[in-house]
């Protein structure tokens, strides 16, 4: 059928689980088709939004196109177009930010309702119900199998010989649950294909597009030294005997710092060939295992420039014995990530002088993305870092706070921050220790006097607060644009 066709089968509060973990492995057409049909509606008076549901962030035709038709009444697990994030920030659309390992289970468990359709980018099906997904996994095998109805979008700009490039495996659930039987990051434990009954595929549509991932941002000096920081600081745990010479699986987060840390773990002589168990995998992590730097990336997204992903398509069997995509429960999975002892490498909005990191709000208010996959790495790495640069927006802001302004990830669980400055190794300190650490390694220059004055003053308590000095330079930002005293 047409796109226009398979949208006339969505209604006006409709669920709807997408397919597309960043734009990669996004349906594409039909949500498209779907904002056509709700600008239709809304001219006509009627009302058209549904509940939209993906793995992670996605794609302009998919989240940019129903936001800009005002469709999504509510969304979940995390987003990064700015046209959505506006209407998040204006009340419009009710964001519910997730840690992406417990979207699949708290679909099955009903937390959030009937899912009423599942559209999915596939590469192929078979007469009897075999499903080849294409550039991602995130959380698609779970909307075909317990969505009402399904819709899908076979593109053939994804060859079919994709075949074996993912593992689908989705636990019990409680009280039946068994452990995940995946005890090493090359390992498989599922199956190539989702398999559905044929009977619940409401539509097929054809079509030939390419993932919308953008190009990254060459890495610059601040990024350039954040990798740097980051790679001294494991090849010292390496020397320390403190991570094995064999060295342990890294997850990394997305964006340009992830980029330049990934880039200078390749370079970096004492750090040992390594795999990665993550959930993206983005165009670093396909250069170093060119380089042969890198010789395994499990993840359930393959986010890759056009170019990048051309360069695949042109040589899968030599990426097809190098890298797994599964399901984001899985690879995110709690469990998993403190078997194989993940090392997780995330990026922060702010991290305060105690050790806590906002990953997700700007001046305590507004949504920026979302928790994404940071939380449910950082809480059970064998070693959880936090990178962010010392100074933000032209030197406006600092990173570096007194207090955070929103909490994602506490002291608990944050353990190493780095900044291009340098290293806070926050393990063993007490929340004093751990305060004159961060200031002194991490903080910008024109900011450390402010901090160190702070924690001077400041007395008394295990954790020593001024609850009248916690928010003064965030309140110095939004009277005067800049953090910066005087
Ligand atoms: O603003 O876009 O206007 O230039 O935030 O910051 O430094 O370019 O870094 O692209 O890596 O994003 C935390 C948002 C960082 C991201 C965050 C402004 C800054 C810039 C982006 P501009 P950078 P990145 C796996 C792990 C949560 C999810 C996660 C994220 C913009 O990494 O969403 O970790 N993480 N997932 O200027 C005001 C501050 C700021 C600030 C930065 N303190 N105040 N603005 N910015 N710090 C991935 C998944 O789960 C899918």
């Amino acid at each position: 059928m047409t796109a226009q066709e398979a949208a006339e089968l969505i209604h006006d509060g409709y669920t709807v689980g997408f397919s597309g973990f960043t734009p990669a492995g996004a349906a594409k057409a039909i949500p498209r088709a779907i904002a056509e049909r709700a600008k239709a509606e809304h001219a006509q008076g009627r009302p058209f939004k549904i509940g939209v549901i993906t793995g992670a962030s996605t794609g302009e035709s998919l989240d940019g196109s129903l936001a800009e038709a005002e469709a999504v009444a509510w969304r979940t697990p995390y987003q990064s177009n700015a046209t959505l994030r506006k209407s998040i920030n204006a009340g419009k659309t009710h964001f519910f930010d997730m840690h992406l390992s417990l979207l699949q289970q708290w679909i099955r468990y009903g937390f959030l309702g009937k899912v009423h359709m599942a559209v999915v980018e596939a590469a192929d099906v078979t007469p009897d119900g075999e499903i080849t997904l294409t550039t991602s996994v995130g959380a698609a095998n779970t909307f075909l199998l317990h969505a009402d109805k399904i819709l899908l979008e076979i593109n053939s700009h994804h060859p079919t010989e994709l075949y074996g490039f993912h593992d689908i495996f989705e636990p019990e659930d409680p009280p039946h649950r068994r452990e995940i039987p995946l005890y090493a990051t090359r390992q498989r434990c599922g199956e190539a294909v989702v398999r559905v009954d044929p009977s619940r595929i409401a539509g097929v549509v054809f079509t030939d597009e390419k993932d919308e991932v953008g190009e990254f941002k060459d890495a610059d000096e601040v990024t350039s030294r954040i990798g740097r920081n980051v790679a001294d600081f494991l090849a010292g745990e390496i020397r320390a005997g403190r991570i094995p010479s064999s060295f342990l699986p890294i997850q990394s987060g997305v964006g340009n710092i992830a980029n330049a840390v990934l880039g200078a773990m390749g370079e970096h002589p004492e750090i040992p060939r390594f795999e990665m168990y993550s959930e993206v995998i983005q165009d670093s992590v396909i250069d170093l295992m060119e380089a042969d730097n890198l010789h395994f990336a499990s993840g359930t997204s393959l986010t890759v420039s056009p170019r990048v992903l051309d360069n695949i398509y042109n040589n899968l069997d030599f990426f097809r014995r190098r890298m797994v995509l599964r399901p984001q429960e899985i690879t995110n999975n709690p469990e998993i990530v403190r078997r194989l002892g993940i090392i997780s490498i995330n990026t922060a909005i702010e991290v305060d002088i105690f050790g806590n990191v906002n990953s997700t709000h700007i001046m305590g208010s507004n949504m920026m993305n979302g928790i994404g996959g940071s939380g449910d790495f950082t809480r059970n790495a064998y070693i959880s870092i936090f990178t962010c640069p010392s100074a933000a927006k032209g030197g406006k802001i600092s990173p570096i706070v007194p207090l955070c302004s929103h909490l994602d990830h506490s002291e608990h669980s944050v353990q190493v921050v780095i900044t291009e400055q340098g290293i806070a190794d926050l393990r063993g300190k007490d929340p004093l220790e751990r305060a004159r650490e961060i200031v002194k390694h991490c903080s910008h220059p024109d900011y450390r006097e402010e901090l160190s004055g702070y924690i001077k003053d400041v007395i008394g308590g295990h954790t020593p607060q001024s609850l009248n000095r916690a928010f003064n330079m965030h309140q110095r930002f939004l009277e005067t644009g800049s953090m910066k005293e005087g």
